[in-house]
């Protein structure tokens, strides 16, 4: 199981996606603080709303295996620069909660992500659990583990230590 790293905006949908990743049944709960259970990093709103504390998400993000911006479908703006990924050693993936809200616009929050540089997105209903099947099996399998010596080649193709290195190389 890949250790999922959540971040993203207040009332995003985040700590709701937790729970039903745990098999909850979405409950409002205030995030204070970051929460590392074994399978998901679930952090406060506000580390990624100012400057000097999405540096505390950039540290914590070291914990896990994949990162996911959530942006939810009827957020106006996104507060995650172009390319913002670029700065991790982790896959980053986008997730869209709130898919049912009446003023979602999916392609626009797409859009975000993609500029922003996540490599996969799914779509999301937490109050109907629409698109948690899809992001579970994403998560079931672990990423192989590579020694030094592996990432060192990676390393060497300009690839990222996740990446297959082609055949051709
Ligand atoms: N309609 C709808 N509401 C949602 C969805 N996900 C979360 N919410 C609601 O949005 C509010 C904020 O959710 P929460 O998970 O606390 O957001 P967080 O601040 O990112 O942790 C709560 O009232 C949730 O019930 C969703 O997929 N659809
Ligand atoms: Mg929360």
């Amino acid at each position: 199981m890949k250790k999922l790293f959540l971040m993203g905006r207040s009332e995003a949908g985040k700590t709701s996606l937790a729970q039903v990743l745990r098999g909850e049944r979405p409950h409002y709960h205030k995030t204070q603080y970051t929460y590392a259970n074994s399978d998901t990093i679930d952090t406060p709103g506000e580390y990624s709303e100012s400057n000097q504390l999405g540096v505390g998400l950039a540290c914590f993000s070291f914990e896990a295996d994949v990162i996911a911006i959530v942006i939810a479908a009827d957020e106006p703006f996104s507060v995650f620069a172009p390319n913002c990924g670029s700065f991790l050693n982790r896959p980053l993936i986008g997730i869209i909660t709130k898919i049912d809200s009446p003023y979602a616009n999916i392609a626009m929050v797409r859009q975000w992500l993609i500029n922003s540089g996540c490599e996969q997105i799914f779509l999301i209903n937490n109050m109907t659990g629409d698109g948690v099947e899809e992001l579970k099996n994403y998560l079931k399998s672990d990423f192989p583990r590579i020694s030094l010596d592996e990432a060192k080649v990676h390393q060497r193709q300009g690839l990222r230590d996740w990446d297959i290195i082609p055949k051709n190389l």
